[in-house]
């Protein structure tokens, strides 16, 4: 059975592993040495095996054994009882710490939410992407010098004959041409394209990897009214009643007109007075500008029957001028600061 001890020496190691039984239930202990095949029935069976002249002396051993299991049974029981009357079921449970989602996948969700109200459709297109998506169809012929505003980051990977190099897209833009493709150049096409975007740039108000949500409205009829409706429908959903946006002439190779977006700043409501948020009564938050019609002829859609509008914002920039946020440095979102994060 144990070892190959004698039967009077397996007694003794018996008895202390009893006493060593710490953790375990006592009606199991009964069964593990007393119950039809417990290790006590099993011991006494080696009577056979003690001399004559031993005999009584392991009748005598296994008498106190057998006592020593009953007492640690009966040990054990008190034990549980004593812990029982500890447990004090009037007292409020204890709340576990519970961990929450990123604060900028909070934002991501809360402007999802506000374009899905109004009927845009949440895509994600992919963050890794041909030259073509990202540059080339949107009115950027390879070598233009536009190209070198975005700074980007060129995969090491053979190139596509038909699509060029791959890049780590450096905005949501390339979904405009991926979901004409996908609805087959049928408008009307309402989306939101919210993803990872990569940039060679490090500073406190930029980050190598941001993310941006990316507005697309194509149909018949489209015109800058309904893009300066969305923005201003975005502005007050976002930041609260009373806040106004403005859109500003820029240039975007993919937008004609194109346009600056701000929103006014709802610490001095747009006036800008002893204003240290703002100073200026605005804040600019990314680009807009009515759908090029080269864009739209790449995506297969005729630019004399259909027109559009899209704009494309930083989320990490949206989401900090949200009023009482005050953070002067977004790459503290990526810092894996758990103090900070857990202020959201
Ligand atoms: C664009 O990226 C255009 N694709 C926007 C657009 C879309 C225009 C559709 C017209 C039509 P821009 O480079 O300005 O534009 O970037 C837009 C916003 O992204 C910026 O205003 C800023 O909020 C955010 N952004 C850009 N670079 C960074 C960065 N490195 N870190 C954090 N946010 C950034």
């Amino acid at each position: 059975m144990m070892s190959q001890s004698n039967p009077i020496q397996l007694c003794r190691e018996l008895s202390l592993q009893v006493e060593q039984e710490d953790s375990i239930k006592p009606e199991d202990l009964r069964i593990k040495y007393l119950g039809k095949n417990g290790l006590f029935k099993k011991l006494s069976a080696l009577i056979k095996e003690v001399p004559a002249d031993q005999k009584k002396l392991f009748g005598q051993k296994l008498n106190q054994l057998k006592n020593k299991i009953e007492e640690k049974i009966n040990d054990l029981e008190n034990q549980r009882q004593t812990d029982q009357a500890k447990i004090d079921l009037t007292l409020p449970g204890k709340k576990r710490p519970v961990g929450h989602l990123h604060p900028i996948s909070q934002a991501i969700e809360e402007i999802s939410q506000i374009f899905e109200k109004i009927g845009f459709n949440r895509v994600r297109y992919p963050e890794v992407d041909f030259d073509y998506y990202v540059f080339e169809a949107l009115n950027m012929p390879k070598d233009h010098p536009a190209r070198d505003e975005w700074e980007t980051f060129f995969v090491d990977t053979q190139p596509s004959e038909k699509l060029g190099k791959m890049v780590l897209t450096t905005h949501t833009s390339n979904g405009q041409i991926h979901e004409m493709e996908r609805l087959n150049a049928q408008p009307p096409i309402r989306m939101i394209n919210v993803s990872r975007t990569y940039r060679r740039q490090s500073d406190a108000t930029h980050t190598q990897m941001f993310h941006q949500f990316e507005g697309l409205v194509i149909d018949k009829g489209i015109n800058i009214q309904h893009l300066k409706g969305t923005l201003d429908y975005f502005a007050e959903s976002f930041y609260g009643p009373g806040t106004k946006s403005r859109i500003r002439p820029f240039h975007f190779r993919f937008t004609e007109p194109s346009f600056e977006v701000d929103f006014s700043c709802h610490i001095c409501g747009g006036t800008g007075k002893n204003c240290h948020f703002c100073k200026s009564g605005w804040h600019e938050v990314g680009g807009a500008g009515m759908v090029h019609p080269n864009v739209l002829r790449m995506g297969g859609i005729d630019p004399d029957i259909y027109t559009g509008f899209a704009f494309g914002w930083g989320v990490e920039r949206t989401y900090t001028l949200k009023k009482g946020l005050n953070i002067d440095d977004i790459r503290l979102f990526y810092s894996s600061n758990v103090e900070f994060l857990e202020q959201f």
